[in-house]
Formats: structure tokens, C-alpha cells, sequence
């Protein structure tokens, strides 16, 4: 059995790319910080402690329509391709596709590269049938798969609404890109988010024990390692809320008081009440999702929902 890690995540110094992308968004006249580095190790724990939580719907509601139409799924996705899966986190979801979909191989991709080796590490005592690999990779910006990714029959696995953290322009140009990595006899399978009532998005983003606040909030202490600022997480509010105009919600962080932040080589100064954007998470409809799959090479096969359409489960083939 093969391991393969490429050493493309975010270290605990950061590259240069990372560092620069960091320090352009603390000087913008909006300032953001990338949703990418809400993931390091604490942040990718942080997530999947939310994932747990009875306000954070996309979850379980994805689950549910898996488990319902699991069958369905696997006979449309075919078994025995290399399930190629973004954003792999603790791997517990392909695992679970694992029993029908039957894949020859399984790469997972992650940015946080300790949390990904490890969950890999683990699948691999279960299932010793299966050809395994992790990849530390930060795929915002393209995938590249290792050589030992076999080319034929990759099935792309994108779950949990995940594309919503990409602006839609970003969103397309990503799913072009997939096709591209794609031959004419594999597919994509992705989790979507669909528009629903504002209150159960304002809810699932800003939940009662205010573990996506620390989520949020987190992002600071990593921001800190990666470019040796001094943001002080106690200044700071976790914000978010739906943007109707934009479909999405977004989630940003409010400084308490007045502050200067610095970093090795600069500063900003912060008045009250000033935020930082840290993530949007796009809604889609069943209309929006279908044109995007259109116009990136990809021919939309299949679409589930749960009964009150809140998250759909699509499947498209080259
Ligand atoms: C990973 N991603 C799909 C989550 C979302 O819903 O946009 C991240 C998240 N942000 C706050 N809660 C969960």
C-alpha cells in the first residue's frame, strides 16, 4: 500500500504565497482573511465539533439523504473508480461510501495536513483493501494529484456545501478545473446548500455554545503563527448573517475596541466596530447549481434532496 503526503499545506511558518495573501487582506479597505486558514489543526477540530451540532443542519441533513438514497447514489456513481475526496477532514464521510460505491483507490485532500495523515492512517487499518493516500494540499487554487493518482475513473467528491465557500466565479472556474483532471468515464459528486428561511442560516452560523464563535475567533491565533501578529482573540466578535442580495452568509469578526494590530513588517489600525470578513458560504438553487454544472463541461445526472429541499446531493458526469 502506497503513502503519499505532499508537503503543500500551511506550516507553521507560513510560505511566502500564504504570507503575502494574509498581509494583503489585513491592509485591504475591506479587510478579509481567507476561509482556507480557519483550518489548522484546532480549527479543523473546531469544525467537526459544529458539524455535531443540533443548529448546523448541512450536516446531518446531507447524511440523511446519503442514507436515504445511498443505493441510488452508488448506481449512479458506478464502483471501482479512485475517489478523489476535497476537503477530506477526518475521512468520515467517504468512509461511508466506502461499503457501495467500492472505490479501487482513495486520495484524500486536505489543507490541514496533520488532521488528514492521521484520519487516513486510520482508514487504512479498516479497509487494507483499498489503495490510500493523503494529500496535504491547499487546492483553492488548483488540485495537483500526486503521479500515483491513477487518471482513469476519477470520481471527485466534494461534500458538505463546501463549494459555497467559494466566490461563484471561483466556484466555476474550480469546477472547470476538476473537469479537466476528469476522463470521460468519471464523475463528480458534490454536497449543496440550498436557500432556505433566514432564521435556520443565521441559527446554524451563529449557534448557542458558540463553537462557530470559536471557530471564527480561532482564525486570529492561526493568523498570528503564520505572519507573528499580535491579534488578541479577547478583542474581538464573531459576526455573521445572511446577505440576500449575494446569497450567501457570511461571517466576519468585529473588533470590541479600538486597536492596532501588528505583524512582522507592518500594522493596521482597527476602529470599534470594524470587522473582518472571514468566510461567505453561497446558497444555491437547484437552477443556479444546474447552470454552473452547464457551462464547466459537466452534464448534471442526478440531483437529491431531503423533503424540505434545505441540501442537495448532485451528481454530474463529463
Ligand atoms: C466548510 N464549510 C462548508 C462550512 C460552511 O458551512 O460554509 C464552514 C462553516 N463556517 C461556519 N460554520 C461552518
Amino acid at each position: 500500500m502506497t503513502e503519499t503526503t505532499i508537503a503543500k499545506t500551511l506550516p507553521a511558518a507560513a510560505s511566502q504565497e500564504a504570507q503575502a495573501e494574509l498581509i494583503a487582506g489585513l491592509r485591504a479597505p475591506l479587510p478579509y482573511i481567507s476561509p482556507k486558514f480557519l483550518y489548522d489543526s484546532l480549527g479543523s477540530k473546531l469544525f467537526e465539533a459544529i458539524c455535531e451540532l443540533p443548529e448546523y443542519y448541512p450536516t446531518r441533513t446531507e447524511a440523511a439523504i446519503f442514507s436515504r438514497h445511498g443505493e441510488h447514489i452508488a448506481e449512479a456513481c458506478g464502483t471501482g473508480a479512485t475517489l478523489v475526496d476535497l476537503g477530506a477532514g477526518n475521512c468520515a464521510k467517504a468512509a461511508r461510501l466506502f461499503p457501495t460505491v467500492r472505490p479501487s483507490q482513495y486520495v484524500a485532500v486536505d489543507i490541514s495536513s496533520e488532521f488528514v495523515q492521521g484520519a487516513v492512517a486510520q482508514l487504512r487499518h479498516r479497509f487494507n483493501d483499498i489503495d490510500m493516500h493523503a494529500v496535504a494540499q491547499d487546492f483553492s487554487a488548483g488540485l495537483v494529484l500526486p503521479d500515483t493518482v491513477r487518471a482513469h475513473r476519477r470520481l471527485f467528491f466534494y461534500p458538505g456545501s463546501s463549494l459555497g465557500n467559494f466566490r461563484p466565479d471561483e466556484a466555476r472556474d474550480f469546477l472547470a478545473h476538476l473537469r479537466t483532471q476528469c476522463d470521460a468515464h468519471g464523475g463528480l459528486l458534490i454536497g449543496v446548500d440550498l436557500i432556505k428561511e433566514t432564521a435556520a442560516l443565521a441559527d446554524a452560523y451563529d449557534d448557542a455554545l458558540g463553537v462557530t464563535a470559536a471557530f471564527n475567533l480561532n482564525i486570529l491565533r492561526h493568523v498570528n503563527r503564520l505572519i507573528g501578529a499580535n491579534f488578541d482573540v479577547s478583542g474581538w466578535r464573531h459576526r455573521s448573517f445572511y446577505n440576500a442580495g449575494h446569497q450567501r452568509v457570511e461571517m466576519h469578526l468585529e473588533a470590541r475596541e479600538d486597536v492596532t494590530v501588528r505583524w512582522r513588517g507592518g500594522m493596521r489600525y482597527f476602529v470599534r466596530g470594524q470587522s473582518i470578513h472571514t468566510e461567505n458560504s453561497h446558497k444555491y438553487t437547484r437552477g443556479t447549481i444546474a447552470d454552473m454544472l452547464e457551462r464547466t463541461g459537466w452534464r448534471l445526472d442526478h440531483v437529491w434532496t431531503d423533503p424540505d429541499e434545505w441540501f442537495a446531493v448532485v451528481y454530474a458526469r463529463p
